[in-house]
């Protein structure tokens, strides 16, 4: 994929100030810290277009990063930050959870699982929730390069067992260090916005004229 043009749109609060161009929407959901906004950057290779932080909490709305005029990548707020209230967790849930419900132009979640440790209760929760509502998922664990090539399967395999995902969902290996998984998550990504139409399209042979 080649990035022409990457930029932040908005911080939106309400649906009332999502975009209204219609472009597929890539959204990311994750536990606060575990790199959400470090793999969109590493995404579209810019060091810090998607504010990143060593303090979790930091996304609190939904951030929109247009990219050429091809989609959006949309930075949901993380999860599990205890620090929260939990008046105020109620409310981003009630919003997240209609952003991901009811938004027509997402196509598809990244959901961001830190490759060095089991999931969370939370990561579970998040994962169930998402299966139960049939929305297309790609769990990405990243950090990879925070632990030895040799343990990659290794912890794949226990995400996969803890999240009880089935043989057909897709988990990606991923370091926005490192850039690995990189070609791969955007071969996803552009699958899930061309739409099923296209996809089936380049799959009929060319008829020989
Ligand atoms: N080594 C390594 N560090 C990473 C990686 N991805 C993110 N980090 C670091 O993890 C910290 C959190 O990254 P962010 O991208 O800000 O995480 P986030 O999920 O957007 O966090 P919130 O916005 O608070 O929900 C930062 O210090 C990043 O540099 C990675 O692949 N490898
Ligand atoms: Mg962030």
């Amino acid at each position: 994929m080649k990035i022409n043009q990457a930029e932040f749109v908005i911080s939106a609060v309400g649906p009332g100030q999502y975009p209204t161009d219609a472009l597929p929407e890539i959204a990311l959901a994750g536990r606060s810290n575990v790199g959400k906004s470090s793999l969109i950057n590493r995404l579209i290779q810019r060091k810090n277009l998607a504010r990143t932080s060593s303090q979790p909490g930091k996304t609190q709305t939904l951030n929109y990063y247009r990219i050429n005029s091809d989609l959006y990548f949309v930075d949901l707020p993380g999860y599990g930050y205890a620090k929260v209230s939990k008046t105020q967790r109620a409310v981003w849930g009630k919003f997240i959870e209609e952003y991901i419900t009811k938004r027509e132009p997402l196509k598809l979640i990244l959901h961001i699982i830190d490759l060095r440790h089991p999931p969370t209760k939370d990561d579970m929760a998040m994962y169930d929730w998402l299966k139960h509502h049939d929305i297309p998922v790609c769990v990405v664990a990243t950090k990879a390069d925070k632990i030895p090539k040799g343990k990659w399967q290794k912890h794949l395999k226990v995400i996969r067992q803890e999240l009880l995902m089935e043989p057909d969902d897709r988990i990606l290996l991923f370091s926005s260090e490192l850039g690995v998984g990189k070609d791969e998550l955007w071969g996803l990504i552009l699958e899930a916005i061309r739409g099923e139409d296209e996809a089936e399209r380049e799959e009929q042979p060319e008829t020989a004229e």
